[in-house]
């Protein structure tokens, strides 16, 4: 099911009660990320907010703002139409089922095809609701102060758009990527582009410099939150967020062509931001109250100039705030990794479960378990993940024996404490770090360690034969249940 706008959306909220209105005028500026971290912080994400008038510098802005709309197992099953994450788990399943694939290469190529055929292909339109007001920021007194952004800090280095849809495209092969970088107002009409060095957007636009040319840009805000979704999920690098919109949402999407350069859009988003970044041009950035939990520093990142603002009339500004855990991007994560489960199990079929705990803000921590047949089998698996994508950041992965359930964070520790020696059991490596990390003596590069906490054979050179969990057996317990309820005091 999908969403014609992000007001629908939101009203779909407001119907399940997952929706809080205020009506009362918000400071952009922390009240509104103070008041969204209370709720982000409530057990299961709390509920999705709207700020029917934000202030900017005390003046009332136009626009409301929506902040947590996705921040819970059940917002995000609401915007993406379905009864729960596992449903479109299941979906790619079946594709990938159709026809098993031999790797994980295959097994992209073929879901690709699989979504294609299910009519996720995006469709061009010449005209759409972002359409409805257009302002071409040379001569126009409408520019990017009009637009309710927040800033989230106290030491943030000023207003940052959180929650942006960063359009660009290889100019090579006009390969479209959807990516989400935030971006720091510098002023008027000119931002921050933080691409980090792993990402697509900054692939792009190092081919632009080779070619000495601005790159095009664009940056969408709302509309049909599986869009959003889709530019935070971990795809494969080549694999068209649009595409796999269409394909969660049941619905291929309507793209527009922009004003002021030739990128194509959602005609249905609430806005869009349209300019080009100069290659070459860096301007510091930051500092941020960042998803690691710390402030990262001051770097130099690409300028985004912008040239035309185009939105709805009723447009709503959507927002997120990151920070200690647990935010809002634990919720979207946490669905990724179970709609995104069937791929990883191509290539490693004795993957049972995964987990990305709240704590690792993504890339500190991952528990695998894993249905193990031989010996060193928990190493081939943590050194295939290292290898995978974003999952080369993984600063510690644990992994487990497939009784443990993964999601379970105590239950983990309780395997890790007392399956390991710690001696025996732990490797490190070398690979990549996530720009944000601060630990690593150096940017970008750092050490990663593993740990085997699954039990171990004689192959592994353990012949003192591995004792069995203390547990009690199936049918005491069901009878005891069954005399619980009878009693009533289950
Ligand atoms: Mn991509």
């Amino acid at each position: 099911m999908s969403y014609d706008s992000f007001a629908a959306f939101i009203k779909k909220l407001d119907q399940a009660g997952e929706l809080l209105r205020i009506a009362q005028p918000v400071a952009t500026e922390l009240e509104i990320t103070e008041i969204a971290d209370r709720q982000m912080k409530t057990k299961g994400g709390g509920k999705a907010l709207l700020f029917e008038q934000p202030t900017i510098d005390g003046r009332v802005s136009k626009f409301p703002v929506a902040i947590n709309t996705m921040g819970s197992d059940k917002r995000i099953s609401l915007a993406l139409g379905i009864a729960s994450v596992d449903e479109l788990a299941h979906q790619m399943q079946a594709i990938l089922k159709a026809k098993p694939p031999n790797s994980l290469q295959e097994g992209w190529g073929l879901f690709r095809q699989g979504i294609d055929l299910l009519h996720a292909r995006p469709r061009k339109v010449s005209s759409g609701p972002c359409k409805e007001v257009i302002h071409r920021i040379a001569g126009s007194k409408f520019s990017l102060d009009d637009l309710p952004v927040l800033r989230c800090w106290p030491n943030d280095g000023g207003r940052f758009i959180t929650l942006p849809n960063v359009y660009t495209e290889d100019p090579d092969n006009g390969q479209r990527n959807v990516g989400m970088y935030r971006m720091q107002i510098f002023d008027k009409a000119t931002t921050g582009m933080h691409w980090q060095v792993h990402k697509v957007g900054a692939r792009h636009g190092k081919r632009y410099y080779e070619r000495n040319e601005p790159m095009p840009v664009a940056v969408c805000l709302g509309g049909d939150p599986a869009y959003t979704f889709a530019a935070t999920a971990p795809l494969p690098d080549g694999l068209d967020e649009i595409l796999f919109a269409g394909f969660a949402r049941k619905k291929s999407v309507d793209l527009v062509k922009c004003e002021t350069n030739d990128l194509r859009v959602p005609a249905d988003v609430d806005f869009v931001i349209e300019g080009y970044v100069q290659p070459g041009e860096l301007r510091n950035e930051g500092p941020f109250g960042d998803h690691t939990g710390f402030y990262t520093a001051i770097d130099p990142y690409p300028v985004f100039h912008v040239t035309a603002i185009t939105h709805r009339k009723d447009a709503v500004y959507p927002a997120t705030i990151v920070g200690i855990p647990p935010m809002e991007d634990f919720y979207l994560g946490d669905a990724s990794v179970r709609i995104f489960l069937p791929v990883f199990k191509l290539n490693f079929p004795e993957i049972v479960d995964m987990a990305l705990p709240a704590e690792g803000v993504f890339h500190n921590l991952v528990f695998v378990s894993i249905r193990k047949q031989y010996p060193y089998q928990a190493y081939k698996v943590m050194h295939g993940l290292w290898g995978m994508g974003q999952m080369m950041f993984s600063k510690y992965i644990v992994v487990l024996d497939e009784d443990c359930d993964v999601h379970n964070t105590s239950e983990v520790l309780f395997h890790l404490c007392a399956n390991t020696d710690p001696q025996r059991d732990t490797t490190f490596i070398k690979n990549p770090s996530d720009s944000l990390d601060h630990a690593p003596t150096l940017p970008n590069i750092g050490s990663h360690m593993g740990f085997d906490a699954t039990r171990k054979l004689p192959g592994e050179g353990y012949h003192r034969g591995w004792p069995t969990l203390v547990r009690m057996d199936e049918a005491t317990r069901e009878r005891v249940s069954q005399k619980l309820k009878e009693w009533g005091v289950e």
